[in-house]
């Protein structure tokens, strides 16, 4: 952590760029922020004009053409090519392809720009510029100085911005935001939703201390044995508290009020760890997401955070919650608003979303196939549901690059840091069906390593590919040698031939863990209806699944948890079938209109029958 802090320092010291991504600096919500959500204003860009000479070459910082700059005009005869106004504005956060009609299909360059003024800071303040999400690569600029450059569409990024550079009013702010898809970036050109562009996620302007916490971990000490804690009443929780630099003197007051528990620790060095013994402690759980306040107050700043306490891991062939087995009633989801053909980022968002999933009785929630915003995982939290949150390492990437798997532990590192304090995260995912093949899993085995060594209290999976066989479906991709759970999509019944053949299907795991289905699925439009053999009628889906819930009753002995595709219809301009689906996966047991297909009362019926056998 330390090593990037003075990177950036020396940089921006040698007034060099800082390109690389600082540390990031998590509950932003809680600490003095400005928002810079709302109106901006843009220029499309799709020749990147303005980032580049006629030559090819990166623009320089002063340069008037550079769209980051916006020079004055003082005599009519001067030649100006570009600029901003107000009759060319886009809302952030959100999309640029639900905003403006004309770019619905756009992938290239847009430049955001808007003002902002800000107090003085007082003698040793900071002030951090942080993104929560931009697709996919942004160039930060502000009043004509590069602050940084991140890449990486769905995780939160902050730069320092230099005392220096900052005005009192009309603080002029450039994102140049480029969602091309590309070969060689995480994810790769082919996937299967839609691209939005745009600065997705909230902006603030941050305003700390000097010296001041930039991420810590409360959680339920994952190496105490959690059944003796709940018979002895006694369990442990662990903390780490990282600062932005050596902290000096001092000291970080730690509370939990509802628990009557305040306790100071003094801190030297850059990290400080705990370790707090509490007796009453509800745990968290689906059935009682139970979320405590805790407080950590050091330099003048209190941080918050809504936290809960549960102990996550597998037993053998099981998945165990707070020492119980669990079966995993599931929902995917896109981060998107159907009905408003959007990006997903609000609070309401996350309630529609979770709503839906809570209503067909799931317990748990895959968020396909990217980090989501942090409304949804705070919710998740409040609402009990248990997360399978993913990076965006999907099908086909460069797997024999180091370039991309850096950039693929960078996201990774990024969604692991933003949501560890959540108790509802209970697994990794390093990807999504990834094709076999030596190369491809030394990647993968790298990113498992990575989620580990950041995290060694949550299982880590990955969605991996099962080809069907008349005689035995065998699920044997050396990945999940390396994986905690074992997780599958299949699609017996769509992909391969009829719902019916799930009736002879067979299956073999090589590996004695636990066992899930990370997706099953079947398309259907909603309000066509037919005989059931009818592709793309909702009988069909209706029989796919009756088909695939009878299957399931045979699936081997650690079967754990099952995650239907998807709960709701969702964009993809890979889904062209002028009459079922213009534009739209239609795997959705709900449609973009918000109706329920005949499909989701089977598995309401099911998850209901599920919920009753595994009552805890
Ligand atoms: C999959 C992918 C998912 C697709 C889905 C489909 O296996 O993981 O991203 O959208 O199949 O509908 O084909």
């Amino acid at each position: 952590m330390f090593n990037r802090f003075i990177v950036f320092l020396v940089t921006s010291f040698l007034a060099i760029p800082a390109l690389a991504a600082e540390n990031l600096i998590i509950n932003t919500d809680s600490r003095e922020s400005i928002s810079l959500n709302g109106t901006w204003q843009y220029i499309v860009d799709p020749y990147d004009t303005g980032f580049y000479t006629y030559r090819f070459t990166e623009r320089s910082e002063g340069d008037p053409e550079a769209y980051w700059n916006n020079p004055v005009t003082k005599h009519r005869s001067e030649r100006r090519e570009h600029g901003y106004h107000p009759s060319n504005s886009l809302q952030v956060p959100g999309d640029w392809n639900s905003q403006k009609k004309e770019l619905t299909y756009y992938e290239g360059s847009v430049w955001y720009q808007r003002d902002f003024d800000l107090r003085s800071l007082k003698k040793g303040e900071r002030a951090f510029l942080y993104f929560g999400a931009v697709n996919y690569e942004a160039h930060v600029y502000l009043n004509g100085k590069k602050l940084g450059m991140h890449k990486g569409g769905f995780t939160p990024f902050n730069f320092e911005i230099p005392k220096e550079l900052i005005k009192k009013e009309d603080n002029f702010l450039v994102v140049k935001v480029d969602n091309k898809r590309h070969p060689q970036e995480v994810p790769t050109v082919n996937v299967d939703w839609w691209n939005y562009g745009g600065i997705t996620r909230d902006v603030k302007v941050l305003i700390t201390p000097d010296k001041f916490i930039q991420q810590y971990n409360v959680q339920l000490d994952p190496a105490q044995d959690i059944a003796e804690s709940i018979a002895q009443d006694r369990f442990v929780v662990t903390g780490s508290v990282d600062f932005n630099r050596d902290a000096g003197k001092g000291s970080v007051t730690v509370k939990i009020p509802e628990l009557d528990f305040t306790r100071d620790y003094a801190v030297s060095g850059d990290r400080l760890e705990f370790d707090i013994e509490l007796a009453d402690l509800e745990l968290w759980s689906p059935e009682d997401p139970k979320l405590y306040n805790v407080e950590l107050a050091y330099n003048g700043e209190t941080l918050s955070d809504r936290i809960g306490f549960r102990k996550i891991e597998t037993v053998g062939n099981e998945i165990h919650l707070n020492g119980e087995r669990v079966f995993l009633r599931g929902a995917t989801i896109h981060e998107e608003i159907p009905q408003d053909v959007r990006r997903a980022y609000s609070k309401e968002d996350a309630e529609q979303l979770l709503g839906w999933a809570k209503e067909l009785n799931a317990n748990m929630l895959r968020l396909a196939h990217y980090p989501h915003n942090e409304e949804i995982t705070r919710l998740a939290d409040a609402m009990g549901f248990l997360v399978w949150s993913e990076i965006p390492v999907y099908w086909t990437i460069d797997f024999s690059s180091d370039e991309v798997l850096e950039k693929a532990k960078v996201q990774l590192e990024e969604m692991i840091t933003r949501d560890r304090n959540r108790a509802s995260i209970i697994i990794w995912s390093v990807g999504n069906e990834t094709p076999v093949s030596p190369v491809r899993t030394a990647f993968m085995k790298s990113l498992i390593d990575k989620a580990k060594s950041l995290d060694d209290s949550r299982l880590v999976s990955a969605a991996l590919e099962v080809h069907y066989n008349p005689e035995t479906n065998h699920i044997n991709d050396p990945l999940g040698a390396y994986t905690d759970i074992v997780s599958v999509n299949e699609y017996l019944g769509w992909y391969g031939g009829t719902p019916d053949m799930c009736r002879t299907a067979q299956w073999e795991v090589d590996y004695d863990k636990p066992l899930i289905i990370s997706e099953t699925g079947a398309g259907a439009k909603g309000g066509f209806h037919a005989d059931r053999e009818t592709r793309w009628s909702e009988e069909y889906q209706e029989w796919y699944y009756q088909e695939q819930i009878a299957m399931f009753e045979r699936m081997p002995e650690g079967f754990s948890g099952v995650a239907p595709w998807i709960l709701v219809d969702f964009r993809s301009p890979k889904r062209n079938h002028p009459e079922y689906q213009e534009g739209w996966n239609r795997k959705g047991i709900i449609d973009e209109k918000g109706n329920k297909k005949k499909a989701f009362a089977v598995l309401n019926k099911y998850y209901d029958e599920m919920e009753a056998a595994t009552a805890r």
